[in-house]
């Protein structure tokens, strides 16, 4: 008998800076009810679900910059969403600003927090890979001081046994990394959760504008395939605060295919019947990791940060 989970992959469309949560979890709400009329069992949510991109403004007033963090989840803005999905037997991942207390530190985390269908909080994730720069770049259209604004996650990339399978989670630019998927293949991830918020515009490089695609689609679809799991991908796209978010959310199997992907930059569901159970041909052959691995020979990976050439 296949393992097969209905899974939504729920894009939002612009958030403003003046929208509010409130404002915000109806729209959650409604991509949630579109989800339960498709007979979603999961739904994945952005990155920074419920607030605009802040950190495309350099701000140095520390109470306006934890304005867009939650310093709980569930919270009184979230609480709603949380009980609707448990009404309705549905999973989720939601990404948002974490405000966290350790010890007598304030630890900002760029975060998503995975929800069982019976509304159990299964795991959390705190993104690892950081973009941007921590400093005032006045040059730039725009900022991107995810660097400044957050700390680096400190929970790894671990795995859960949750909706019949083994899931995970990321977020955003960790999708470019392919450390992030093999670490979460290692321990036999069938089903890797992301959301992401990717300006179409990026003041580091010059870059022909379909690169921007190609790369977001590329990774992902690499990520998926080499370690044999399914990749869910929701974008925050659209046109915030006049910053273009890409769009391209998208449900990839294990063999690397995109078998659902979107075409507006606005709220839209994409739903498809993910065979969990898809995924064993992959890891079972081309990449039988225990078979055919030589970790003998991968120690830079772990050992070195930087690239290091040859002496001339
Ligand atoms: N956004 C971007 C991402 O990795 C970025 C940052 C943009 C990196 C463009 C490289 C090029 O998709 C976030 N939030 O990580």
């Amino acid at each position: 008998m296949s393992r097969v989970l209905t899974v939504g992959c729920a894009q939002l469309g612009p958030i403003q800076r003046r929208d509010t949560r409130v404002e915000v979890v109806q729209r959650l709400l409604a991509l949630l009810h579109k989800a339960h009329a498709r007979g979603c069992q999961l739904v994945v949510f952005p990155e920074m679900a419920l607030t605009t991109f802040f950190p495309r403004w350099y701000m140095t007033d520390q109470a306006e910059i934890d304005s867009f963090f939650e310093d709980s989840m569930p919270n009184a803005a979230t609480q709603i969403l949380f009980d609707e999905a448990k009404r309705l037997g549905i999973g989720f991942y939601l990404g948002y600003s974490e405000l966290a207390t350790e010890g007598n530190r304030r630890m900002h985390y760029n975060s998503a927090i995975l929800v069982d269908r019976r509304g159990k909080t299964v795991g959390k994730y705190r993104k690892i890979h950081l973009p941007g720069h921590a400093e005032h770049e006045p040059q730039r259209p725009f900022q991107h001081l995810e660097k400044r604004y957050y700390d680096v996650g400190d929970l790894g990339f671990p795995v859960w046994r949750a909706f019949d399978g083994v899931v995970g989670m990321c977020i955003c630019n960790d999708r470019r990394w392919p450390e992030t998927y093999r670490v979460m293949g290692l321990q036999g991830v069938e089903l890797l959760m992301l959301g992401y918020n990717t300006p179409e515009f990026n003041a580091a490089i010059v870059e022909p504008a379909h690169h921007r695609m190609l790369h977001h689609f590329i990774t992902m679809q690499a990520g998926a395939y080499q370690n044999g799991t399914w990749v869910v991908a929701a974008a925050k796209a659209g046109i915030e605060e006049g910053c273009m978010l890409i769009g391209g959310s998208c449900i990839i199997a294990p063999t690397g295919e995109i078998v659902a992907a979107a075409n507006t930059l606005g709220d839209e569901l994409l739903v498809h019947d993910v065979d969990l159970d898809a995924t064993t041909p992959i890891k079972t052959s081309v990449f039988n990791f225990a078979k055919h691995r030589r970790p003998e020979h991968y120690k830079l990976i772990v050992e070195r940060a930087g690239a290091v050439p040859p002496p001339e």
